[in-house]
């Protein structure tokens, strides 16, 4: 496995490059442009800039994530073959600098949801927290309208800034289906597949965090049986996964390791971190060492080894320890020592 580390760009991330550089056996960042807005085409400068800068550390850009997916291509609107458009100039781009691997993902209005962000553990550090009951049942439109007057009810992802988009967003999904949502997704495979092909980028959806719908937005990237159904969207090994443990593993009808060796040849990424679910719904993220959490992170290593993975890796979300100051879920501490876990279980099965 090659270790890569998330990174989100000079002046937007506490950690250092030059810190990156000194956790053992990491040889990239992860990157993005942050200040791109979804659909607009990355330009060279930046891109080049961000090059520059990992080289000056001795460390690869091989790894992009992620480049987002306008909200209309994922609603199917006519406007989407413009942003798709986009899309693939921004493949095109990214492959001038060597990049091999673009993460992505599906998922209708938000990204990863949780309904705290710094929920204490037993050993007083924080962590990303997930409570079901703070969002099953609930209407959005009413939780617009609550927030809009008492901003103390704001949720991450539901900042009062962002109410406005919400509400129309919801909106637009309002009558999206599941069946529409998996049209949309082979709708932009079919488009952009040959074009990573032919930049020899593999393109990895992530998972949905969590696996299952949310405010009643469809979600499809959720288990083994849908995983199967979207790589024969588009039968080709550069229409591949990012394997996320801690988004599937949220779910514990879903089994990661077998998920692993079923998946072998199409999974070009691994987020690898563990999660301990309390009830069916309500999940905690902690350290990535197995016996804190309710994933066994042993076994999946060792399904990654079993196969013989040669892709990219990297620790996921962290806690909040130390008194650190970052980003919810990325100080560099805890990252930092759910690599050296990893690589302990990797190093132990290489001797056997
Ligand atoms: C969740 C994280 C996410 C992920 C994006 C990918 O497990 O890895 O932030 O990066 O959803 O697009
Ligand atoms: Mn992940």
């Amino acid at each position: 496995m090659r270790m890569v580390f998330r990174w989100f760009g000079e002046g937007n991330d506490s950690v250092p490059l030059k810190y990156i550089r000194q956790i053992p056996g990491v040889e990239g960042i992860v990157w993005a442009l942050h200040d791109m807005p979804p659909g607009e085409v990355w330009p060279m400068d930046k891109i080049e800039k961000v090059k520059q800068q990992a080289d000056e550390y001795g460390l690869n850009i091989d790894v992009v994530e992620s480049v987002n997916v306008h909200e209309d291509i994922k609603l199917g609107l006519p406007t989407r073959d413009y942003y798709i458009e986009n899309y693939k100039k921004t493949i095109e781009n990214v492959a001038k600098v060597g990049v091999k691997v673009i993460c992505y993902n599906f998922m209708p209005v938000f990204d990863w949801l949780r309904t705290d962000l710094y929920k204490e553990l037993e050993d007083g550090s924080t962590a990303l927290y997930y409570e079901d009951s703070k969002i099953r049942d609930i209407n959005p439109m009413e939780l617009v309208e609550k927030i809009a007057k008492n901003p103390q009810f704001s949720m991450p992802g539901w900042e009062p800034e962002r109410l406005e988009d919400l509400s129309k967003l919801f909106e637009a999904y309002s009558n999206v289906t599941e069946e529409d949502l998996w049209h949309n997704l082979q709708y932009f495979l079919e488009e952009i597949i040959p074009v990573a092909e032919k930049h020899d980028i593999k393109m990895a959806i992530h998972p949905d965090d969590p696996p299952w719908s949310v405010f009643g937005l469809p979600r499809i990237i959720t288990n083994k049986e849908n995983i199967s159904r979207f790589l024969k969207l588009v039968d080709s090994p550069y229409n591949g996964l990012t394997l996320c443990s801690g988004s599937l593993g949220a779910n514990p009808t879903n089994n990661v390791a077998e998920m692993v060796r079923e998946f072998a040849g199409r999974i070009h990424f691994a987020h690898i971190r563990n999660v301990k679910i309390f009830k069916h719904g309500d999940f905690i993220e902690t350290s990535h060492r197995t016996s804190d959490g309710s994933l066994d992170i042993c076994d999946i290593v060792k399904a990654y080894h079993d196969i013989g993975f040669t892709g990219y890796v990297r620790p996921d979300h962290g806690r909040h320890i130390w008194d650190e100051e970052c980003r919810p879920g990325y100080g560099l501490y805890d990252r930092a020592l759910g690599v050296m876990y990893l690589w302990g279980i990797w190093d132990a099965l290489e001797q056997g």
